[in-house]
């Protein structure tokens, strides 16, 4: 209910809403209207209240509710159901949780704040409130395990996409990390569960440094990471970023869906490519060897030559790229 009261002061926020016509509006009454404002107020919203002309909303706060994001949606399934959290360990693990429980396909939790945020292989992922964007999209394909890494670069290319319509050009270093000027400003963790020959439900998780400043990162981090802010010099909109997001993750993924191919994202995965035509160290188990990378199959393989001119199929997972001397 407390949404529906917001709903309509958003359809009239240049005008004053009076309590006894939201009352009436939505059936309940006007104290209940009363405590649903002042919980309004506490989320952030700033809302004028006149005992005589009612309620007027001012302003909206920075949060990814589905609230907020709803109005740059454009999907069919992707976020129509969003659960936000203020603050939580990590949103692929609360994502598994709940697609445990039945969840639906297209289900997206998202928190301000990740006390626990995973990156790959056991890495951490560090996740600032409120100035991050820390999502996972629950998937629930029909297919097989083999497939799984695809999504991968589907996120890789809807990310890739999303920015360019903040004219921000970044560019992915297979299989997970979408880089500007050689640094990470993002990073995808797809998990999965299933059996042999049978996909239960994968995770889709997309860590992205928006509006982190320079010392919101350890030290370690900052010769690797930045964000879009420090990239751009200004604060991206947060809300349409993850609108944004979920529309070209669900135009992309329809392509997968329907024809289990994924040459619109290989394209733009190819396109965009930080390492393809490079000479990388690929890292596997703690081992390093050099070679060059040479292409990305359609099933998202980096197609990488070693000195010895044996070619090799990577597969996303236990595998990590870097530059020979840097991280990339
Ligand atoms: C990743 O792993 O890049 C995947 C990150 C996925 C994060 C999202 S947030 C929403 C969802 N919920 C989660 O719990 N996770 C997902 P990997 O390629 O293993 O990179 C991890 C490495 O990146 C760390 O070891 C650090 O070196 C570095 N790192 C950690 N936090 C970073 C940040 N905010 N920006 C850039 N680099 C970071």
């Amino acid at each position: 209910m407390k949404y529906e009261v917001l709903h309509l002061l958003k359809k009239s926020s240049t005008t004053f809403l009076s309590g006894q016509l939201i009352s009436e509006k939505l059936g309940v009454s006007r104290t209940s209207i009363w405590k649903y404002i002042k919980s309004l107020k506490e989320d952030g919203y700033i809302i004028d209240s006149s005992s005589k002309k009612g309620y007027r909303l001012i302003s909206s706060p920075d949060i990814l509710t589905f609230e907020e994001v709803n109005p740059y949606l454009k999907t069919n399934h992707m976020g129509k159901k969003i659960l936000h959290f203020e603050s939580i360990n990590s949103t692929n693990n609360k994502a598994k949780e709940l697609s445990e429980k039945g969840e639906d396909h297209g289900t997206v939790v998202i928190s301000e704040e990740q006390v626990g945020g995973k990156g790959r292989l056991g890495r951490s992922w560090c996740s600032p409130k409120y100035k991050g964007i820390s999502l996972s999209i629950i998937l629930k394909p029909n297919i097989n395990p083999m497939e799984a890494p695809k999504i991968t670069q589907i996120a890789a290319a809807a990310m890739i996409e999303s920015l360019r319509e903040f004219n921000i050009n970044a560019k992915v270093k297979w299989p997970n990390d979408i880089i500007i000027r050689g640094k990470k400003v993002c990073g995808i963790l797809t998990e999965m569960s299933g059996e042999l020959n049978r996909v239960n439900y994968i995770i889709v998780g997309i860590g992205i440094n928006a509006n982190l400043d320079k010392d919101d990162f350890s030290e370690d981090l900052l010769d690797r990471a930045t964000s879009l802010k420090i990239e751009t010099n200004t604060s991206i909109n947060r809300k349409s970023l993850v609108g944004m997001l979920l529309n070209k993750f669900e135009f992309l993924y329809a392509e997968f869906q329907e024809k289990k191919q994924i040459e619109l994202s290989i394209k733009i995965c190819k396109n965009n490519s930080a390492v393809i035509g490079k000479n990388i160290k690929v890292v596997r188990n703690n081992n390093e060897k050099c070679a060059k990378a040479l292409d990305l199959d359609g099933d998202g393989r980096l197609v990488v030559q070693y000195k010895d001119g044996s070619l090799e199929k990577l597969v996303s997972g236990e595998i990590s790229i870097r530059g020979l001397n840097q991280y990339i």
